[in-house]
């Protein structure tokens, strides 16, 4: 193989195995990127649970809008914590990039969590939606209490 062609595949080879990163132009454009997907996430998410709690009457066609759009958003954020977007005044811990899988598989539970909010919605049934609004809230806190400074 000729240096060319060499350079080219080490090349491809470091592209495939670029850190999620590389997504994004600065660490602080993934910043921002996971804290507004987390902000509308919150957003949408409440509007359910405000209906949970019987803050505002049963919609299920809006209760059903709005878990579709958590569960798109909930998939965002991940990829916007990968190695060097530890930066900023932000309230992530350290433990984030220490403890990656860990805190992966608290997102995956908290995605696990979503989609069956996005099934109870489905189903229209207010008692389901309210056990599986505890659940998500439960997912959201685990990671704060360990992720997130105060
Ligand atoms: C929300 C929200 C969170 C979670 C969390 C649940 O509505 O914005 O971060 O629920 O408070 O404990």
């Amino acid at each position: 193989m000729n240096r060319f062609a060499t350079a080219l595949l080490t090349a491809a080879a470091l592209a495939a195995s670029l850190p999620a990163a590389a997504q994004f132009q600065k660490p602080e454009d993934a910043v921002k990127y996971r804290q507004s997907a987390f902000t509308v996430m919150a957003s949408h998410f409440s509007r359910i649970a405000a209906m949970a709690s019987g803050k505002v009457p049963f919609d299920a066609a809006a209760a059903k809008a709005n878990a579709d759009v958590v569960a798109a958003l909930s998939r965002l954020p991940f990829s916007a914590f990968g190695p060097g977007t530890e930066v900023g005044q932000t309230r992530a811990k350290p433990e984030i990039w220490a403890e990656q899988d860990k805190f992966r598989a608290g997102g995956n539970a908290m995605q696990d969590a979503v989609g069956k909010l996005q099934v109870a919605t489905q189903a229209g049934n207010l008692d389901q939606i309210k056990a599986a609004v505890g659940e998500v809230g439960k997912s959201c806190k685990s990671c704060h209490d360990q992720y997130r400074k105060e």
